[in-house]
């Protein structure tokens, strides 16, 4: 089989027979053998109608679960009943064109392993919901492209409407909290090729949206789990946790050596500079970078100056900043605020480059880098 679509569906009664219509229609002059496959929760009589459509199109299927336990699991139980070897996955509220299968599918068999229908790419519109629900997408978006650094270059990571190569779900252990089951294939699988297609969102055709605040407390929740589970991202919080606390260790020991030891202040500071850096060093090495402890003594020997070394041209940085805020006579905080911002992306970047370098250990670094590309303008005529 050459295509499965998998479409989640919830109390949807009067949208599955006109969604299986419109698939049946856009894929006619497609020579595939393809599969409808619903995944269904109903408390409704949508089963029922399920049932029919199955009788009277052969690509139609459906799973339909008594105790379903939420969209995310159904298009996870779609990829493991599926057996298409390219998979489409979409809402049955029509809010997602199936006029845009045949493009999807086009662009998946060019080779590209990960498709996803954009309403936020040139040629592409947000048009079905309200404002509200568009405010509450883009801060939720905003707050994933933020957080993950596999969805940073995405434009509507969010979106439930995507397509993909099954190949790139084989070694990822997919096991999602909610509704986001793009954001866990996002960070989750091994793929090389992101695109983006232009789409309209529209309004739904009929029945209710099932969006509620739970669905929004979960998607937080979802967000928190995929950093503590991409290596990348976990990282760089923890980096972000320990220079916070480092800046803590900071404090208390200034206040111990001008208090109880009767330093002078400028040795004071500089000896609590001193130690919160052997702190954060030493936090680094056992937490952040564990996987990358250096096994040769040599190595290890140089590896708190370099840390050091990246740290004062660290608090370089913040001070240029700072410095350039001033005479630019913009308030100190602002470019100190943004120093410290830039120093802590730079102490990130070269800790990981250089202090912790992976030339001793067996770790590969990163994931396969990935090449995110979106239509051209001119096609997007044809997204609907
Ligand atoms: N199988 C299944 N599908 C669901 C569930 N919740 C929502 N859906 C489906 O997921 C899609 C998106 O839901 P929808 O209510 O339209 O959300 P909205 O588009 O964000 O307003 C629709 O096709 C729903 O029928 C669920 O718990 N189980
Ligand atoms: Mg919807």
């Amino acid at each position: 089989m050459e295509l499965s679509i998998i479409i989640p569906s919830f109390n949807e009664r009067e949208n599955v027979k006109i969604i299986s219509g419109r698939i049946i229609e856009s894929l006619k002059n497609q020579d595939c053998a393809y599969e409808i496959l619903f995944v269904d929760d109903s408390k409704d009589d949508t089963p029922i109608i399920l049932e029919q459509l199955s009788k009277e199109h052969s690509q139609v299927r459906y799973i339909h679960r008594e105790n379903g336990r939420g969209l995310g699991t159904a298009v996870v139980e779609g990829f493991n009943k599926s057996i298409g070897k390219k998979i489409i996955v979409m809402d049955s509220d029509l809010q997602h064109p199936p006029e845009l299968i045949p493009l999807i599918f086009q662009r998946l068999k060019e080779g590209t392993d990960l498709i996803i229908p954009s309403r936020f790419v040139p040629g592409g519109s947000d048009g079905g919901l309200n404002t509200f629900r568009k405010f509450v997408s883009w801060t939720a978006r905003t707050i994933g492209r933020i957080s993950l650094k596999r969805m940073r270059n995405i434009t509507d990571c969010t979106g439930g409407y995507f397509g993909l190569n099954r190949s790139i779900l084989h070694n990822a252990q997919l096991d999602p909290i909610g509704w986001k089951i793009l954001m866990e294939i996002l960070v989750k699988c091994e793929y090389k090729t992101v695109h983006e297609i232009p789409y309209s969102f529209v309004s739904r055709h009929a029945g209710e949206s099932k969006m509620s605040m739970k669905e929004q407390w979960n998607y937080l929740k979802h967000i928190a789990k995929l950093i503590w589970n991409s290596d990348e991202d976990r990282r760089f919080y923890l980096f972000c946790a320990i220079g916070a606390l480092g800046v803590g260790v900071n404090l208390i020991s200034l206040y111990i050596l001008v208090n109880f030891l009767g330093l002078g202040d400028l040795r004071s500071s500089i000896i609590a500079s001193f130690i919160a850096m052997v702190n954060n060093y030493l936090w680094n090495d056992n937490l952040t970078w564990k996987k990358y402890k250096k096994k040769s003594l040599k190595r290890r020997f140089f590896q708190f100056p370099k840390f050091l070394i990246v740290s004062v041209v660290g608090i370089g940085i913040t001070a240029l900043l700072a410095q350039t805020a001033s005479w630019l006579d913009l308030n100190i905080f602002f470019g100190q605020f943004a120093g410290i911002v830039a120093a802590t992306l730079w102490n990130f970047k070269a800790n990981s480059l250089w202090t912790w370098s992976n030339k001793d250990t067996n770790e590969s670094r990163e994931k396969t880098k990935v090449i995110v590309s979106q239509e051209p303008v001119q096609l997007s005529k044809q997204a609907v």
